[in-house]
């Protein structure tokens, strides 16, 4: 069985030393099931070296849960990861995908009910982190963050006490500084930043160094090397500006996406449906570089 995670001073850990978590994240769920399967699981461990993977529900979009989406559908394929993922030894991230709603409040009840399902479901497992609101907008300030997680963190804690639970920031998850202005006043929370290579430079990362310097627990939930739009050229430079900081901070962090859509951020080559043993010419150039890197990583936390 996996260690609980803890958070501790600004940290990460096992309850004894700080760990990070790297992986992939899925694509909505609702688009894209396939992924969730042990073939995909196994290689994203055995052949990445990955121990976390994201598995997102989208609120809003494209059948989403709160817009007409096969509600047990979801949840059964959430529960399947969980399953699967304990199996292998991976930690997985339920990651409720606002975004096109902008505001959590706006569905807070349907987050009540999902979360309040799935945490009672997942009581006894230690590999279960939950996001609760992937990347708040516009009227998504972090007032109304905070009310909905002083709703949403209390279902979940009922169930499961000593879960870590992350919490999106303002203006999709750039603005952590407003998590270190006003923290919430729970345990066992991270905020979550976001980027995108091409498009959040070096103003984001002097944040980021402030906010982790300060103590303020951050979690890098999603990125890719690519523009904020999923799609655009990767910036080389940037992309190694942010994994050398990741590596400085001791961060953990998760890649948008597995998918073989044309944008430059899923990373499987266009139309590959292969479900493991992906060879170069399988993956976006996206894919290759973050990989590698998955690997690297792995080296570093075994050599430990
Ligand atoms: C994108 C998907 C794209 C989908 C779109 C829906 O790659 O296929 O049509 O969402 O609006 C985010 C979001 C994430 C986005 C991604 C790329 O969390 O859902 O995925 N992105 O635009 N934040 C910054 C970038």
């Amino acid at each position: 069985m996996l260690k609980k995670l803890k958070v501790v001073g600004g940290r990460l850990t096992d309850g004894e030393k700080p760990v990070r978590l790297f992986g992939m994240s899925t694509h909505g769920i609702a688009w894209y099931p396939e992924y969730i399967c042990e073939e995909v699981l196994r290689a994203l461990h055995d052949e990445w070296r990955t121990n976390c993977i994201r598995i997102a529900v989208y609120t809003d979009e494209f059948r989403g849960y709160c817009n007409g989406g096969d509600k047990e559908h979801m949840k059964d394929l959430v529960r399947k990861g969980v399953m699967l993922a304990e199996k292998l030894g991976m930690y997985v991230i339920v990651d409720w995908h606002v975004l096109s709603d902008s505001d959590p409040l706006k569905y807070a009840d349907e987050a009540e009910e999902f979360f309040g399902d799935l945490s009672l479901c997942f009581a006894d497992k230690t590999n279960v982190l939950y996001e609760i609101c992937n990347e708040p907008n516009g009227s998504g300030t972090w007032e109304h963050i905070t009310e909905y997680a002083n709703r949403v963190i209390p279902v979940i804690r009922k169930n499961s006490p000593d879960a870590v639970v992350i919490v999106g920031t303002p203006n999709w998850s750039q603005d952590i500084h407003c998590a270190l202005d006003r923290p919430l006043a729970l345990d066992n929370v991270m905020y979550s930043l976001h980027f995108y290579a091409a498009t959040h430079k070096h103003a984001i990362r002097h944040r980021l160094e402030r906010c982790a310097d300060a103590g303020l627990p951050v979690f890098i939930n999603e990125f890719n090397l690519c523009e904020a739009s999923g799609k655009g050229e990767i910036d080389h430079e940037e992309s190694s500006a942010w994994f050398e900081m990741i590596d400085r901070l001791g961060l953990s962090c998760i890649c948008w996406c597995l998918s073989n859509h044309g944008d430059t951020c899923g990373v499987f080559a266009k139309n590959c449906t292969k479900l493991s043993h992906w060879e170069d010419s399988d993956l976006k150039e996206s894919g290759r570089i973050i990989r590698d890197q998955f690997r690297r990583f792995a080296e570093e936390e075994n050599n430990k």
